[in-house]
């Protein structure tokens, strides 16, 4: 399946190990409506109906042991992040694509917009 990745899983960050093996895309861009914020030294996605920009991000194509390892990661199954479809521009508008969501407030949390990049450690 499709997979949009917009924070540490991204080509060059901390957690790319978990995409080795797995099929580069491309460079994705979501429809408006979507935000990040700066949580604990990584980003959450959340849907923002006053957002324009949309996030940058990647699509990776990934087989189902790969997509297990992500949700583990991502701590869906403790309610972290959601897995769930996303809206993404051209060229992918018309695929399915799903991306891990954050599904809790923001409030106090610093606005990123459209880009994340890994704070250097
Ligand atoms: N990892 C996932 C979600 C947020 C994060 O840091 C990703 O890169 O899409």
């Amino acid at each position: 399946m499709l997979i949009f990745v917009y924070g540490t899983l991204k080509q060059g960050c901390s957690n790319h190990r978990y995409l080795v093996g797995q099929t580069f895309v491309g460079e994705a861009r979501t429809g408006p409506g979507y935000r990040l914020y700066a949580l604990d030294g990584f980003p959450g996605m959340v849907l923002r109906t006053d957002d324009h920009e949309g996030v940058q991000g990647e699509v990776w194509s990934v087989d189902a042991p790969c997509l297990a390892r992500l949700d583990v990661l991502e701590g869906v199954a403790e309610g972290l992040y959601r897995r769930e479809p996303i809206d993404l521009l051209p060229p992918f508008g018309d695929r399915a694509v799903e991306a891990y969501i954050y599904p809790h407030g923001v409030e106090g949390r610093h606005d990123l917009g459209s880009v994340w990049t890994e704070p250097t450690r």
